[in-house]
């Protein structure tokens, strides 16, 4: 696989909604794009950072400024052997992981078009359904709250997350119980938490939760590992997993019970898998988490949903659940099971649609 030519690309994509979570709404979403050509095929990637450095400390900034001048320049012109050998490659930069994985995955995508299997093959993918769940931000009031919890079960989805905060949890968590005794449901903190808050954080026992993600800092094992022993919801652990070593250690400090996998956070498809690999010898469920993606995002998280090891609800849903055109086709849709179907065409199995793209496009670089 020789690389020729890459094209990063920014694209403004407003929500059909606004998501809030602890760290904030985001109304529009500021998407880079990675469009690589190697021997005649085209591959896409996608950043899954946020507007600002409030998840992680990736922005669309950052991640231009690493793939236009270090892992643009390390890839292009080189012949590779395979897509996973480009992670070794990029291992000098340390962190930036969401721009790291945004050229990984294209180049994944290429592979396996080059190859001629669907891009969850070449993974080693083996479900050919994935189970879906929706992630249900923070709202004005808990009666919208409760009428999108609503919607999104009469659409089938098998679980809901719901994102809490200080101000927004058992109380909010109570009124869902309330109505919806028996839907599965889990919270997300995003790290609104420390230990100070735990009396507090042992209220969410009583709502028969299936996990609570990511309660304590971002950066944190040891205080989740404090945590969890004082619990007897599951901790889920999302912010803080950057690689297989990072799930290692957490499994042996008993930081948590679950772990979910974002394809950015962890550096990419490579990473990704070898997070996934480390859970499943510890016979650690996973899931796939999700950062509000873009078409392209989103056919490389159901890709990732196809390994074995994925055997609870992911946050990978339909398109229209937040876009009001999706920018590639055809759209993500989800059965009234609550399952997506893994495409069985060769690559990503949806086709980028340039015309949209290139519509929505506010800046572009190309590199030869
Ligand atoms: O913590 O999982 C998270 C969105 C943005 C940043 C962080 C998170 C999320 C979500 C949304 O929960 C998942 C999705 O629907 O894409
Ligand atoms: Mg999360």
């Amino acid at each position: 696989m020789k690389i020729n030519r890459v094209e990063l690309r920014e694209i403004r994509l407003p929500l059909v909604h606004f998501f809030e979570t602890s760290f904030g709404r985001t109304t529009t979403r500021r998407i880079v794009l990675v469009r690589a050509e190697a021997d005649g095929v085209t591959g896409w990637g996608e950043v899954t950072c946020g507007e600002s450095p409030f998840y992680n400390y990736e922005t669309p900034e950052t991640a231009w400024h690493i793939l236009r001048d270090f892992l643009i320049p390390w890839t292009i012109g080189k012949g590779w052997r395979a897509a996973s050998e480009v992670a070794a490659c990029f291992r000098p930069i340390r962190g930036h992981n969401m721009a790291k994985a945004a050229l990984e995955n294209a180049l994944w995508d290429i592979e396996a078009q080059q190859q001629g299997v669907p891009l969850a093959r070449l993974l080693g993918g083996t479900l050919r359904e994935i189970p879906c769940g929706v992630s249900i931000g923070i709202q004005n009031t808990v009666e919208e709250l409760l009428e999108k919890i609503a919607v999104e079960g009469a659409a089938g989805y098998q679980r809901i997350k719901v994102k809490v905060k200080p101000g927004w949890d058992v109380e909010a968590l109570a009124r869902i119980r309330e109505r919806f005794p028996s839907i599965a449901l889990m919270a997300d903190a995003n790290s609104a938490y420390t230990l100070r808050d735990l009396a507090h954080l042992k209220e969410f026992d009583s709502f028969n939760l299936m996990m609570i993600e990511q309660p304590l800092g971002w950066d944190d094992l040891w205080d989740h590992a404090k945590l969890q022993r004082e619990l007897s919801t599951p901790i889920c652990l999302d912010e803080s997993i950057h690689s297989a070593g990072d799930a290692r250690k957490a499994i042996e400090m008993h930081a948590g019970r679950i772990i979910n996998i974002k394809l950015g956070r962890v550096g990419g498809f490579t990473s990704a898998r070898a997070v996934h690999d480390v859970c499943r010898e510890n016979e650690i469920p996973v899931w796939c988490g999700g950062m509000l993606e873009s078409g392209i995002g989103r056919a490389h998280n159901i890709a990732l949903s196809a390994l074995p090891g994925f055997t609870l609800p992911g946050d990978v849903s339909a398109s229209q659940r937040y876009w009001k055109q999706d920018i590639i086709d055809p759209e993500v849709t989800v059965s009234a099971q609550g399952t997506i179907r893994v495409p069985e065409a060769p690559g990503l199995g949806f086709t980028p649609n340039l015309e949209r793209i290139e519509r929505l496009t506010v800046r572009k670089e190309a590199f030869e």
